[in-house]
């Protein structure tokens, strides 16, 4: 007898990793990927593009809604009866955090209650949660590991935060069948231009110079964003129920290392770039013990920082009309 296809379900599948992650999922031939059509639920904010999912059109489902939104959701559930549900919907950009965090709060912790209790209600067999590094705060030195308390300092990372606690509230209390991710900072193809890296590139091809916070001595580490959605279909193949991993890629940078690497992709000068105001609260490091996910679970990241600049450079200059019809949007929250 042929077995069932889990039904999968992604939030925020029209966003920057949920695209790669539903685009790898339409690619993939194992038996969960082959004659898999996922549900992708977003509400297509000003992060959401469905041009993302262009290249897969017709190999998923899509319903515009809000998961905030006990109604919509829990429609989609009856409808779909997911098996599976892959939550990356959120507000994700600190620097709008701090200019408002209400959308912060509403979609990131009452969006994830909604969807917590949906999957409850409809018994599905999996939520894997996509919580982020930041919900640990900054480290000068060292590395966090799964057991490292949570505490967060922006709105978001402190929204991501709740989100993250909810979830394991829910585990203990419920027995309820999720595990969650801690991704370090992604990049990669189509990520919106209002994180440093697209940004960066952006502004090159405006011919701007690259605006660096501070004096550009706070730490990030980079993860290529194909590294990170095959590191979610690990812990979805392989990972326990109830756990929490992180998945960091070892790549640390100084921001103005970062900017000179890909000032120096870009084939400009190395003094493109200036000096602007601190961001406030900006946490100095993260860093990320994964040591739990790749001896475990197997997984490990493959793109380097310079390899991946390169791969997310050559993108940008076949994509560029994308990224400057984004150009209002940044203008707006910038300047
Ligand atoms: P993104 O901003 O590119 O995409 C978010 C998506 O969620 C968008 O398509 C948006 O339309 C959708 N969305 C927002 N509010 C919604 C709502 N109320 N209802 C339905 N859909 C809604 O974000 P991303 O960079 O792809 O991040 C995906 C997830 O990964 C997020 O949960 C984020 O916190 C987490 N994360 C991101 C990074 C990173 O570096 N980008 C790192 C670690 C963790
Ligand atoms: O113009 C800029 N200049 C600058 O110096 C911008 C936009 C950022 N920066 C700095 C701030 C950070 O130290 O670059 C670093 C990276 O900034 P972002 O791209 O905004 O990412 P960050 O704040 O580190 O958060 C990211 O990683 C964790 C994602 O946005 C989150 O969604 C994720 O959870």
């Amino acid at each position: 007898m042929r077995k069932r296809i889990p039904k999968i379900l992604v939030t925020g599948g029209a966003g920057f990793i949920g695209s790669a992650f539903v685009r790898l999922l339409i690619g993939d031939t194992s038996p969960i990927g082959s004659r898999n059509v996922p549900v992708v639920v977003d509400r297509l904010t000003y992060a959401g593009d469905l041009k993302r999912l262009e290249e897969v059109k017709g190999k998923f489902k899509f319903y515009k809604a809000d998961i905030c939104s006990k109604k919509a959701v829990a429609s989609i559930f009856a409808k779909e009866k997911p098996d599976i549900v892959f939550h990356l919907a959120a507000e994700s950009h600190v620097d709008r955090s701090i200019h408002d965090a209400t959308p912060f709060v509403e979609t990131n912790i009452k969006g994830t209650q909604v969807l917590l209790d949906a999957s409850r209600k409809y018994n599905i067999k999996k939520f894997i949660f996509v919580s982020t590094d930041e919900v640990y705060g900054e480290i000068a030195n060292g590395k966090f590991n799964e057991n490292s308390p949570l505490k967060p300092n922006s709105p978001y990372a402190a929204s991501k935060a709740a989100a993250d606690l909810l979830v394991q509230a829910y585990i203990r209390t419920n027995n309820f069948p999720a595990i969650i991710i801690r991704p370090s900072n992604n990049y990669g193809p189509w990520q919106y231009p209002e994180k440093l890296i697209p940004l960066a590139i952006l502004r090159i091809l405006e011919e701007e110079k690259v605006p660096v916070y501070g004096k550009g001595l706070n730490v990030r580490e980079w993860l290529y964003v194909d590294d990170c959605v095959r590191g979610i279909m690990t812990v979805m193949r392989k990972g326990k129920i109830g756990q929490a991993y992180n998945l960091g890629s070892s790549c640390e940078s100084k921001n103005i290392d970062t900017v000179k690497l890909l000032l120096k992709t870009l084939g400009v000068s190395q003094k493109r770039f200036e000096f602007v105001k601190d961001r406030l609260g900006h946490d100095i490091r993260y860093s990320l013990n994964s040591r739990k996910i790749t001896r475990q679970l197997g997984w490990k990241p493959t793109v380097k920082l310079e390899q991946g600049l390169k791969l997310t450079v050559d993108w940008s200059l076949k994509h560029q009309s994308w990224l400057k019809s984004k150009l209002k949007d940044i203008n707006r929250l910038y300047k």
